[in-house]
């Protein structure tokens, strides 16, 4: 039987780039791409859902005989501080749809991210262990500390194949990203390469874990191809990639553009992140599945520069 795999909120930052892995590994005619609207220029198959409407979810996973839902769509810390409660019934909806329609379809396996924004004041902030206690600060971040413990609970009692990652913040130059407290973190690059100045608004020392795109989706799929033996960790795995703060990046891109300026304006992002770790202890993934990041804050920030360049000199052309 052919792998054929839905992915849920595929416009978003990692989806657009997941789903063009997905079509290299499993064929471009086995990805069903899905979001509440289509993309323009989107090459594949793409399905319109809205993963709070159960039906919809179950309509396309039997058309196309999917075998694998990857769940990306959720309301990001910062937005969903906007409104906690409509975040709250978002991002559970769409869990419960995805996790139900994969039990009652017999889905091989699901992938289900989780995000640094499960730890709070209760767990070390340095190396902070993957057991660490969960205390966590947004509505997002409780969402997903639950939502874990729901995708424990779906592999203990119906014997469902959920993998989880706890994703650091997320730096590519294919995509932006929307309403997160890591945000800042490609948007400096952006404003960089544009040679204008950069508001930013966390402080200048507040460091939080990092991971460079190529190393995330690398980390996803090795996860989803792992022997289901190796996974012994049904909640959520931390995965490290680059820990660095607003000014160590600035540093990093002054090397390139020495004349780059930034300007702290902390706003109540802050906040979120002063509950969040600074680096990350990911020794279960190294053990269970056998991780290693290979990006680095310079190899990132070489990469980020030139594609960004690329980027924009074709956007004016
Ligand atoms: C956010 O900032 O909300 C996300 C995350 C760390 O999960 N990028």
């Amino acid at each position: 039987m052919d792998t054929v795999v839905l992915v849920i909120g595929a416009n978003g930052q990692l989806g657009s780039v997941l789903v063009q892995t997905l079509q290299e590994k499993f064929g471009i005619d086995n990805v069903i791409a899905s979001d509440l609207r289509t993309k323009d220029g989107y090459t594949g198959i793409f399905e319109i859902i809205d993963a709070t409407n159960l039906e919809r979810i179950q309509d396309v996973v039997t058309t196309y005989k999917v075998t694998q839902i990857y769940h990306l769509a959720a309301i990001l810390s910062a937005k969903g501080e906007e409104n906690p409660l409509q975040t709250w019934d978002i991002n559970m909806k769409t869990m419960f749809n995805v996790f139900e329609v994969a039990r009652l379809n017999n889905i091989e396996k699901v992938f289900y991210p989780s995000s640094i924004a499960v730890f709070g004041d209760g767990a070390d902030k340095e190396s902070t262990p993957n057991d660490a206690y969960l205390d966590p600060a947004t509505v997002y971040g409780i969402s997903k500390a639950s939502g874990e413990n729901w995708a424990q609970y779906y592999f203990l009692r119906y014997g469902l194949d959920v993998r989880s990652i706890r994703y650091p913040g997320v730096i590519g130059y294919q995509s932006l990203p929307g309403g997160g407290t890591t945000d800042y973190a490609v948007d400096i690059y952006h404003k960089a390469v544009l040679g204008e100045t950069y508001d930013c608004f966390l402080k200048e020392d507040s460091t939080l874990p990092m991971i460079f795109m190529e190393d995330v989706i690398r980390a996803t799929i090795e996860l989803m191809d792992a022997p289901k033996e190796a996974i012994k960790t049904r909640t959520s795995y931390n995965i490290a990639g680059v820990s660095f703060s607003p000014s160590e990046v600035t540093a990093e891109i002054l090397k390139t553009y020495p004349d780059f300026k930034v300007n702290y304006t902390p706003d109540f992002r802050q906040k979120i992140a002063d509950k969040w770790p600074k680096s990350i202890d990911d020794s279960f993934a190294k053990t269970e599945w056998g991780w290693k990041p290979k990006y680095d804050l310079e190899a990132m920030t070489k990469t980020m520069i030139q594609e960004l360049k690329i980027y924009y000199s074709q956007v004016e052309a």
